[in-house]
């Protein structure tokens, strides 16, 4: 028997979970010889006719919200529906970015709470996620943004997050290769720095939360596309999928993308608009960069990989678009930025360049909870932000499916804050200008 997190004495680890295989680094080795096929982490399942709640979005946080459900609440009778391979979306294309130092205080205590269960998260699913926490610094090239800093400074004090703002001798103590000089076109007035951030392997995140909602018995069901939400009576009564319909009381849209596409189908609209996010990465070197460096006016953020490589990101792209290929423009400027803070890096070759699709909502934060229909919940508007709330979304989120309420952590992020002026305004957060 197990206590859940509300106290309460539950035994569903003992009802159908079946633990994610451990190996020794001797059965890896035999294994290896062997010649036989790896057991897969996942599994393909038929479609049931009824599950008790579908989750759409197979990417971390539709898996998250599926495997909190299972590991807090003991609910398995879960849907994960994903149009493509799971992680095929924003979770395998952002750049992997971890961090709390928000503006806002809400926003601070929401990603605070990633941040801690991000550095449990490999013990917890038993799989590694290579967190890396090794700081994360924002450059301030003005007086204004060193305002910010300071503001945010305080802020993330206050809610108990470590930050601070640091001056030029200190960033150069961090990173040797940067130019603080201060004779260059965007001196480097100081910098917010920021140690429990840092950088993840995504894929891994990905994998390791669907290993925990497969053993946990729950269905992932990839390729698998939504054609249509039922409501009646305004409540949701199933979804519609390209492989049959399935009947349902609780549907949680956690897409991004599309995500204004599926709350449509359940006649829920939402302030969100669709942009690229254009990203790019390096060959491998020496590892030489340790925190993650972000410049909001020079439009850039790098870091460096535990491979070697050096991934860096930008602002959204300043149209919308569901286009996820790079262009020349990108990494033509993308260059020249990252020259003006580290000009030794002007040999290194571009190895490859894409995009993820940002939905974008009025006030910088997120949109999550429950909707004027009854049973449809939603999880989305990330914009920039996604990857790195994926636990504490899934974490929230199954708590409302199980509890009926929502908790006090998320309940500023609602729907209707847009229609009541409640706006968050965490636009001073993000990575760069946009
Ligand atoms: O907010 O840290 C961030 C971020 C990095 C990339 C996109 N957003």
């Amino acid at each position: 028997m197990f206590n859940n997190r509300n106290g309460a004495k539950n035994d569903h680890r003992m009802n159908g979970y079946r633990k994610p295989a451990r190996y020794s680094a001797l059965d890896l080795i035999r294994h290896g010889l062997s010649g036989s096929d790896w057991p897969r982490a996942w599994h393909a399942h038929d479609l049931r006719r009824s599950y008790d709640v579908v989750i759409v979005g197979g990417g971390v946080h539709g898996l998250a919200t599926a495997y909190y459900l299972a590991k807090e609440y003991g609910i398995t009778n879960v849907a994960v529906l994903e149009k493509g391979y799971i992680g095929s979306g924003g979770s395998g294309r952002n750049t992997a970015i971890i961090r709390s130092n928000y503006l806002t205080p809400e926003g601070v205590r929401f990603y605070d709470r990633s941040v801690k269960l991000y550095e449990t998260l490999s013990e917890d699913l038993n799989f590694n996620a290579m967190f890396a926490q090794r700081g994360h610094l924002t450059l301030a090239h003005s007086d204004s943004s060193l305002r910010t800093m300071h503001w945010r400074a305080e802020v993330n004090k206050l809610e108990g997050v470590d930050s601070e703002v640091i001056g030029p001798d200190d960033i150069k103590r961090l990173v040797p290769y940067m130019d603080t000089s201060e004779n260059v076109r965007y001196p480097m007035l100081g910098a917010l720095y920021h140690p429990p951030g840092g950088i993840i392997r995504h894929d891994a995140v990905v994998w390791g939360y669907a290993r925990g909602v497969d053993a946990y018995g729950a269905h992932i069901h990839q390729n698998t596309e939504v054609l249509g939400i039922d409501v009646a009576g305004g409540r949701v009564r199933g979804v519609r999928t390209e492989r049959g319909d399935i009947a349902t009381r609780v549907v949680v849209n956690c897409t991004a993308g599309w995500s204004t596409l599926i709350s449509d189908m359940a006649g829920v609209r939402m302030p969100i608009s669709t942009f690229p996010l254009q990203a790019a990465v390096t060959e491998p070197v020496r590892p030489f960069l340790d925190p993650v460096i972000v410049s909001g006016t020079l439009h850039v953020y790098v870091s460096q990989t535990d491979r070697g490589e050096l991934v860096f990101g930008a602002s959204v792209d300043p149209f919308t678009s569901y286009s996820m290929r790079g262009s020349l423009e990108f990494v033509e400027e993308l260059a020249g930025h990252v020259l003006e803070l580290m000009p030794s890096l002007a040999k290194m070759r571009v190895l490859r360049q894409w995009a993820g699709l940002c939905d974008m909502t009025p006030d910088f934060a997120p949109i999550m909870g429950t909707t004027p229909v009854a049973g449809f919940l939603i999880d989305v508007g990330w914009g920039t932000y996604g990857f790195k709330a994926g636990p504490v979304a899934g974490e929230t989120i199954a708590e409302i499916i199980a509890t009926g309420k929502t908790p006090e952590l998320i309940a500023t992020f609602d729907l209707a804050r847009f229609a009541e002026g409640r706006l968050v305004g965490e636009k001073g957060a993000a990575a760069v200008g946009h």
